[in-house]
């Protein structure tokens, strides 16, 4: 297992769409447990594989405190979604930044398991915004493109300034 490095907003590698997982092998479970092992040690409650720069349909979720309750979700599809609802999100690729983003308050997503094998889950509140927050980063999106250009600027001028005192 191993430890990946996570990507920061506004790292243009966050724009790329992932591609399909074409067959859940032991390549795309040895990822799985690195994202896990990622998530977990960064303390988020889930990660999408372009996060770590993998261009792969694949994201990890436990939004459990005991850590006991890892959700993996591979080529994820919403099929139905109703009602909205609005939480602080954060994001590891943002670190330090909580906006409220509005979503859908509960979906039906399909997808594949780390097994290989379908399965269909109806998620509310929390875990729906959390699978909603994933997908998007699979499709290039992070959750500070819903909040205003003013916003926006301010976060990305933050977080270089604290890119370059990294360094
Ligand atoms: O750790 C995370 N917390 C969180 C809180 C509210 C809504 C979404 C999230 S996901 C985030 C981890 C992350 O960046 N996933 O991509
Ligand atoms: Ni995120």
């Amino acid at each position: 297992m191993a430890l990946r490095d996570i990507l920061r907003y506004p790292d243009p590698r966050l724009r790329k769409t992932a591609q399909p997982v074409l067959r859940v092998d032991d390549a795309v479970r040895g990822l799985i447990r690195d994202m896990a092992e990622t998530m977990y040690g960064a303390r988020g409650i889930g990660l999408a594989a372009t996060q770590i720069d993998v261009a792969q349909r694949v994201v990890v979720i436990d939004i459990s405190p005991e850590h006991k309750a890892l959700r993996t979700f591979v080529n994820p599809v919403i099929v139905r979604s109703e009602g909205t609802y609005e939480v602080e999100e954060g994001c590891l690729s943002v670190p330090g930044i909580y906006e409220e983003v509005e979503r859908a308050q509960k979906i039906e997503v399909h997808a594949l398991d780390a097994d290989g094998r379908p399965f269909e889950l109806v998620a509310e509140d929390l875990l729906a915004v959390c699978i909603q927050h994933e997908i998007d980063h699979l499709d290039g999106k992070v959750f500070v493109d819903y909040l205003s250009r003013l916003k926006q600027q301010r976060i990305r001028k933050k977080l270089e300034k604290h890119q370059r005192l990294a360094m």
